[in-house]
């Protein structure tokens, strides 16, 4: 894992001005928003920790760094979700182009294979492009999972219909439907979207459809943007952080979390399929601040 890049500049101002004063917080600031926290929460910080160094005059770095994990660590969510026995779940995998939606769902199903004995399909919904119905076929391949796929330019609604009635006909299962993420036309997502997620909706079991939200951890202040485009137009339930192996930021997801109220269920942290983990608040928090 790439060391972030807070942490590092946290301990450098800290050497800098050894002790908390106005000009170590004016740059705390810069470097909360250099690692992807939005402008609004790192000034929040900064007043936050101004007032509790002075209530409780803290002088050490040990001391501040406690102060600062106490602050951010309210702001970060987390949540596991888990297919349950007998029932039809639908996850539904969203984001942009490149995000790393595709691999994710391989990962996925892959992880819920090795922990739960249930049939798990994957709906190549992303009928946009053909490399991406290909590129699941190919995942399908490489994990022994089942992959249901119509032709290229087709719709991704009915993909995702054919591949909850495989599952529905044993009432026991999971599909993890891939969609296409073209936000540079936000009216058509929209309604595109709107329409997968009903169909998506009527095929699931009663409180087993999750909307998951992919996220790239390395494209900055503008996956906030878009979590809040997804999360108005059909409301998101999770957030997958992929990409956090290639990101020395990664702010990302305290800003999902505090602005959003969206829990991180997974970290996509490498290529493979087993570069998936659950999230860990204390462990993200720690990591990004640099507390042991
Ligand atoms: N390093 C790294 N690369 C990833 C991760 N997740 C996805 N990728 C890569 O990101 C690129 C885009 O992924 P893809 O799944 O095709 O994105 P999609 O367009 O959203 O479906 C691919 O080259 C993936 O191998 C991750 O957690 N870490
Ligand atoms: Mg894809």
């Amino acid at each position: 894992m790439i060391k972030k890049n807070f942490a590092d500049k946290f301990k450098k101002l800290f050497g800098l001005y050894n002790s908390p004063d106005d000009e170590f917080f004016e740059e705390l600031t810069d470097s909360l928003i250099e690692g992807d926290i939005s402008a609004k929460i790192a000034m929040q910080v900064e007043d936050e920790l101004r007032a509790v160094c002075k209530k409780e005059k803290l002088q050490s770095e040990e001391a501040v760094l406690d102060a600062l994990y106490k602050i951010i660590f309210p702001f970060v969510k987390a949540e596991t979700l888990e297919p349950e026995e007998n029932k039809v779940s639908i996850y539904l995998v969203l984001g942009v182009n490149g995000v790393g939606k595709t691999t994710s769902i391989a990962k996925m199903a892959n992880y819920y294979k090795q922990k739960l004995n249930m049939p798990i399909v994957m709906a190549a919904g992303d009928t946009f492009r053909a490399a991406a119905i290909e590129q699941l076929k190919y995942h399908g391949e490489k994990t022994g999972i089942r992959v249901v796929a119509h032709k290229h330019g087709g719709d991704p609604g009915a993909v995702i219909f054919d591949a909850g009635d495989a599952i529905a006909a044993g009432g026991n299962g999971l599909v993890l439907a891939d969609t296409a993420g073209r936000l540079h036309n936000k009216e058509n997502l929209v309604r595109e979207l709107q329409k997968i997620d009903r169909i998506a909706k009527s095929k699931a079991s009663e409180g087993c459809y999750k909307k998951i939200l992919v996220l790239d951890s390395t494209t900055g202040q503008n996956g906030f943007r878009q979590a809040e485009v997804f999360h108005q137009a059909v409301g998101i339930d999770a957030v997958f952080l992929a990409k956090y192996d290639s990101t020395a930021k990664g702010g990302v997801a305290i800003t999902v979390g505090k602005e959003l109220g969206l829990p991180i269920v997974f970290i996509g942290t490498g290529e493979k399929y087993e570069n998936i983990n659950l999230f860990s608040p204390e462990t993200y928090v720690k990591e990004f601040i640099g507390k042991k």
